[in-house]
């Protein structure tokens, strides 16, 4: 879009021929003390709300008035990090989300790639004039959305990003305690542990980084893995018995019903992580769950081993998305009918296509 180059507008955000400007423009903007909004995509995980709350206590530093916004509830297992009580959630505090969107001078946008993916926030962001700045690893981000910012796909966390901000802007001597409990947390959870493979060197130099200026790692494992509720490990036990495998094919599926969802007294995050566990048979290489909500809406997890993009296999036909080992869709089919879908899609090979 290089023809575009002198009609492009990035102060107004009123141009669809936006072109995003690299991070580092915005470092000018940061100089003053300003009013800053950070958000998140809908249902924050420990990587949406560690990079949000890493940024945050990184900006406060230089005076500047920071809120964090969540689109939708913060989940019990990451309340601990420190400053999760000063998150609004949009959903249940509206109003005030609305005066700090209105109030402020930027809007970072952290580990989301689309409007759409703060869900019922969305007309307030997409109406919001004041530039957007987006720091994220999801493929194909809305770039014209985002006056600023960083897009990379190959960086294993939004929080990872976060630190490379930090170091750009030469503030390596402002990481505390805080950011880096926050930015531990999502790297942590984002890499499976540091076991994918986005878990570059570049992952571990910051983690040492973080160990030479006296991080208590194994604290925050504990907070994450060992702190979850009797119910939790009770509806793990459910889910298990819907395991639906399919060897040849190399796939497994596991669901989980509204009705059940109900009964279990399910909560947001509950469920984190429980479709890496059907990835952990030697045979399977996909591995599915699916959680049904109102209206026979399904929502849909994806993740693979090795060289099978179901980040591409989500988009295709699921209306979704996400990393390439590591992806999400959605349908409105309702369970049953889902399910069969999946396995006629992989019975009939339209998933092969997509192995790399
Ligand atoms: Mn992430």
């Amino acid at each position: 879009m290089s023809f575009l180059k002198n009609s492009c507008c990035h102060e107004s955000g009123s141009s669809i021929y936006q072109r995003m400007k690299h991070i580092a423009d915005i470092f000018p903007l940061l100089e003053t003390p300003r009013k800053i909004v950070i958000t998140t995509h809908y249902k924050p995980d420990a990587d949406a709300i560690g990079s949000s709350l890493g940024l945050y206590h990184y900006l406060i530093q230089y005076g500047h008035q920071v809120q964090v916004i969540a689109p939708s509830e913060v989940p019990d297992f990451i309340q601990w990090m420190p400053g999760a009580d000063t998150v609004l959630n949009y959903e249940a505090r509206t109003d005030e989300a609305v005066k700090a969107l209105d109030a402020c001078d930027y809007i970072f946008c952290l580990d989301f790639n689309h409007p759409s993916r703060v869900r019922t926030m969305e007309a307030r962001l997409t109406a919001a004039t004041q530039p957007k700045i987006i720091i994220d690893h999801h493929l194909e981000p809305l770039s014209n959305f985002f006056a600023y910012g960083e897009s990379n796909p190959d960086k294993s966390s939004t929080c990872e990003m976060i630190y490379d901000f930090i170091v750009l802007h030469k503030g390596e001597q402002k990481i505390n305690q805080e950011i880096m409990q926050c930015l531990y947390a999502g790297c942590m959870t984002d890499t499976g542990s540091f076991r994918f493979p986005a878990t570059t060197a570049s992952v571990h130099e910051m983690i040492a980084f973080f160990k030479h200026r006296g991080l208590e790692h194994s604290r925050i494992h504990e907070a994450i893995y060992d702190s979850y509720s009797a119910n939790r490990l009770r509806l793990l036990g459910h889910v298990l018995h819907t395991l639906d495998l399919n060897e040849e094919e190399h796939y497994a599926i596991m669901s989980l019903s509204l009705g059940d969802a109900y009964k279990y007294e399910v909560k947001s995050g509950d469920t984190e992580g429980f479709v890496n566990m059907a990835l952990s048979i030697k045979s399977i290489a996909v591995a599915v769950f699916l959680t049904e909500r109102q209206n026979r809406e399904v929502r849909i997890s994806f993740r693979s081993k090795g060289n099978i993009d179901v980040s591409e296999f989500a988009r295709k036909y699921f209306n979704g998305g996400g990393h390439f080992n590591a992806a999400g869709g959605v349908s409105h089919d309702g369970l049953e009918a889902t399910i069969n879908k999946i396995k006629t899609l992989i019975s009939t090979k339209k998933l092969t296509q997509f192995i790399k």
